[in-house]
């Protein structure tokens, strides 16, 4: 039978997503957060799902693209990739992303933030198309389901009095005793048997008691702790010092390649970075000097997940671990994940996911971790649907936020409870 595999319409759909008020130590999320649902629909009527970030920026950027993948095959991927989209410099002038919370900003991270969107939406159509799982179009997968930690955060009860949000049934959690308590939802609910938690919110003392307290509490558990680059050297030395023998890794302890490799030379902790290796511009540098023995991929600015079994390749073949970064994201962005980690050989750590924190989705049916892991789909594409109702309801919101929201900006969240909040000069401590 002969498929038309041409594309008739590219649809971008907006949405404002609840999220809980998690802490970390540029600020706190914002009550809803924004992110971008991208349907590729083809001649014969097959819908392909993408998802990525849906900050103004990233929102600009998709509609020329989109309109650049109309007319085009879905298997004409690479194509995309190679097209000159301009992007406003003004929009990648900060230099940083979310403040620094996804390492550098250039013009081609938020150009391959917004592909790869594209590129998960054409393979979910073309694997829709020849009832094929993702999976397997991107070479098989080696494993049956894909392992993720626990994403702990140091979080308020509620968002501040006054903003509009929903409510949230995990507590506050501002100590050692929170945290490992959150700890223990995370594993009944679903089943985790690593933790992360974020830092860079309290000075490292008090986090380095949170995860003696995990240590305590679950031993034998993988821990990680990452302040997002918030420490000097000699304050990653001294928490590296204190619980190097409790830690699976640290992760971006210090700020950028020179920080990092400087810590990597003088301890024994392997150091995980999803901040200063972001780009493949980036990976020369940190793998010759040392500075990273995890790269956390993410497909997201790595442009998808073709690249992100690319970068697996390098890491492979420079003896560097890899696993996955995550933020705030959907079930479509978690779907896709899993798909390409079930194809990496060699993934030696469980990945990161948000997804337990987003009591919202778009998806008809909600992805759940058993034991801690999602089980690979082996339907065609990516294996899910989407709400339609649900996408409405979430975009409707995003359509009547005047504009505050629509660009995350977790300072100025925190700013609603702390008027004087300045956005940290790094190092913090
Ligand atoms: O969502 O607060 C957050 C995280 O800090 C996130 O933005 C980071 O990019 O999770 C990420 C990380 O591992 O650094
Ligand atoms: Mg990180």
């Amino acid at each position: 039978m002969t498929r038309d595999l041409t594309v008739t319409e590219v649809r971008l759909t907006p949405i404002l997503v609840a999220d809980p008020p998690l802490l970390n130590t540029q600020g706190v999320h914002q009550p809803y957060t924004p992110r971008l649902i991208v349907e590729v629909v083809t001649a014969d009527g097959v819908t392909g799902l993408g998802e990525t970030y849906g900050d103004t920026k990233y929102l600009e950027l998709a509609r020329p693209l989109a309109d650049r993948l109309t007319g085009r095959q879905i298997t004409d991927v690479n194509a995309l990739f190679g097209l000159d989209i301009a992007v406003d410099p003004a929009r990648v002038d900060s230099s940083v992303d979310v403040g620094g919370l996804r390492g550098v900003l250039s013009a081609d991270k938020l150009r391959l933030s917004v592909l790869s969107a594209f590129e998960v939406a054409c393979l979910d159509a073309l694997g829709k198309a020849l009832g094929l799982p993702v999976h397997a179009l991107l070479g098989g997968k080696v494993r049956d389901s894909v392992e993720y930690s626990a994403y702990l955060f140091y979080k308020w009860a509620g968002h501040p009095k006054g903003v509009a949000g929903e409510k949230d049934d995990w507590g506050a959690a501002l100590d050692p005793a929170g945290v490992v308590e959150q700890a223990r939802r995370f594993k009944e609910r679903h089943g985790f048997t690593s933790f992360k938690l974020k830092g860079g919110v309290f000075p490292p003392e008090q986090e380095i008691a949170a995860v003696r307290a995990l240590a305590d509490a679950f031993p034998g558990h993988p821990l990680r702790l990452d302040p997002n680059g918030a420490w000097s050297v000699e304050t990653s030395l001294r928490v590296a010092a204190e619980l190097g023998g409790l830690l699976e890794y640290l992760e971006d302890p210090a700020l950028g390649t020179p920080a990092m490799a400087e810590v990597a030379a003088r301890t024994d902790v392997p150091l995980a970075t999803n901040m200063c290796v972001t780009t493949f511009a980036e990976i020369e540098e940190a793998f010759t000097r040392g500075a990273v023995q995890v790269v956390l991929s993410d497909h997201h600015y790595w442009g998808g997940l073709r690249n992100t079994q690319r970068l697996a390749a390098i890491c492979h073949a420079f003896g560097v671990g890899v696993s996955m970064h995550s933020n705030t994201h959907l079930g479509i962005s978690l779907a896709a994940m899993t798909h390409v980690a079930a194809t990496v050989a060699d993934l030696d750590h469980a990945c990161d996911s948000h997804y337990p924190w987003q009591s919202e989705d778009v998806l008809a049916e909600r992805l759940t971790f058993t034991g801690g892991r999602i089980a690979v789909s082996d339907a065609p594409g990516l294996g899910v649907e989407l709400d339609r109702d649900e996408l409405a309801r979430l975009h409707r919101r995003w359509t009547e936020d005047d504009g505050a929201l629509r660009d995350r900006d977790d300072a100025a969240a925190m700013r609603v409870a702390e008027p004087d909040w300045v956005t940290p000069t790094m190092p913090r401590w």
